[in-house]
């Protein structure tokens, strides 16, 4: 393994931080909008604002030489006029301060969906307001840390927290319309390029990419009809993020099948060159499974989230175009519905490279689980044999040729889950309810397999 290779693990601000409203820091849509159906949020969360000496200590003590975590918006940003909370930003310099003395690299996200509510208020990513409050948040924070911070992600799944947001309607703003989707969508790709502008204007040293939930396309045959279907999937799923962040093209095809049921007069011929002009340097792709098509046959639009975790499957047909399939009889799932399924970042990894041709580097891999966190130490040998087998699948990519530079483990420690709350956790540390960090047997695992650059992994090999 490189020496440089990144081998660290990820939070978000909102999912672990807690402190929700100490020290100046304004609301959030997730705080909003959790405290208002009285649903199981953040407040306090992994309590990371009082806890990351300790959290980031465990890590150098893991093995980790790099740290991905998300800068809290509304922390830093107090209003639309854009006045700075100083506390929030002292208390980024301190964690990020903390880091480097353990020998551990910063991964920066600027956005890991905590918007701000003030902009909320006037539309959220629906107006364009909100990209601008975007690219003004983004040069604040290259400006005060980019003495401590060189490699920088944009946005965190931005078709993950649209299409939940604005389609699907299980995250706030809990929206269910196609078109508010697409431009919202839009908005936050223009935001992302407006982004990276503002950091190429600034003569920042280091890189900025830009972080993708990546469901690689597989279909049920090799026939022309599921082949347009694996288009179309891969247009909803990936391509729209990834050719729009790399390439500065949104897909010419999607754009055709849109227009037609749309008025997309709100793309701006001055945004698009925007967006063609600032593409990112490396992608960052998150990756939890893949997705199976076939041809669409009948039946309504139906996106249906398991966010109970009670064995339910998950749902996604698009009308005209593909649907999804899970139910499969030999396939492994979790509990919450998804399949586990490492060849696909094999594949995956090897197409993403293929069409870009930047470097990548899996921002985030793990598995939830039901865990009972009261006893000294988890042993948690499915993630292991998770984590296992995709390094696995990186390291057989690796070897055809693609270009990774570092893996991270979804997450550090336990924390707040979308909409699931404690009940699923990712953590590699146990985070108790008293707060008591104790590390699972997988963070051992992991550990030793830094340690020997790999060589502990049982490596596996699937047939094309
Ligand atoms: C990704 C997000 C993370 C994280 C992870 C697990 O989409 O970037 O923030 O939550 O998925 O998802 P979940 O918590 O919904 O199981």
């Amino acid at each position: 393994m490189d020496k440089d290779f990144l081998w660290g693990s990820a939070t978000a601000s909102y999912q672990c931080e807690g402190a929700y409203d100490v020290d100046e820091k304004a609301a959030s849509i997730w705080d909003v909008y959790l405290h208002e159906r009285g649903l199981e949020n953040g407040d306090v969360a992994s309590d990371h604002y009082h806890f990351y000496k300790e959290d980031i200590k465990q890590m150098a003590e893991g093995g980790q030489n790099s740290y991905r975590f998300s800068l809290s918006w509304p922390r830093i940003i107090k209003d639309r006029e854009g006045h700075v909370n100083e506390k929030g930003i002292a208390f980024y310099r301190d964690l990020m301060k903390t880091c480097l003395e353990y020998g551990i690299k910063p991964f920066v996200t600027i956005y890991h969906w905590d918007l701000p509510q003030y902009y909320e208020d006037i539309g959220g990513w629906l107006n364009k307001q909100t990209c601008y409050g975007y690219e003004r948040y983004a040069e604040v924070c290259f400006e005060v840390f980019h003495d401590l911070v060189k490699d920088w992600v944009t946005f965190n799944e931005p078709k993950y927290f649209t299409a939940s947001g604005y389609l699907i309607g299980n995250y706030p703003p809990g929206h269910n319309d196609p078109y508010e989707f697409i431009l919202a969508a839009y908005n936050v790709m223009y935001a992302s390029a407006l982004g990276v502008r503002a950091f190429r204007k600034g003569g920042y040293d280091g890189q900025i990419g830009i972080v993708h939930s990546f469901a690689p396309v597989n279909g049920v045959d090799d026939s022309l009809k599921t082949k347009i279907a694996m288009r179309f999937a891969d247009n909803y799923a990936n391509n729209w993020i990834l050719d729009t962040a790399a390439k500065g093209e949104i897909p010419f095809d999607l754009l055709c099948v849109l227009n037609e049921r749309y008025d997309l007069s709100f793309m701006k011929k001055e945004e698009l060159q925007v967006i063609k002009e600032n593409t990112v340097d490396f992608l960052g792709l998150n990756y939890y499974s893949h997705m199976l098509v076939r041809p669409y046959s009948e039946g309504e639009t139906s996106l249906v989230v398991n966010n109970s975790g009670a064995g339910g499957k998950n749902t996604v047909i698009i009308k005209g175009w593909f649907e999804q399939i899970f139910d499969l009889p030999d396939a492994q799932y979790n509990e919450w519905g998804t399949q586990i399924y490492p060849k696909g970042l094999q594949k995956g990894l090897k197409e993403a490279y293929e069409r870009y041709h930047l470097p990548i580097y899996i921002t985030e891999n793990g598995i939830g689980i039901r865990e009972d966190v009261s006893v000294e130490m988890v042993d948690d040998q499915e993630r292991i044999d998770f984590m296992n087998d995709h390094i696995s699948a990186m390291l057989n990519a690796m070897e055809e040729g693609v270009d990774v530079r570092g893996y991270f483990a979804w997450s550090s420690f336990d924390l707040y889950s979308w909409k699931n709350g404690m009940a699923k956790r990712y953590g590699l540390v146990a985070v108790d309810e008293d707060l008591r960090r104790k590390p699972k047997k997988s963070y051992y695992w992991y550990r030793d397999m830094i340690a020997s650059g790999a060589k502990s992994i049982d490596r596996k090999h699937w047939d094309e």
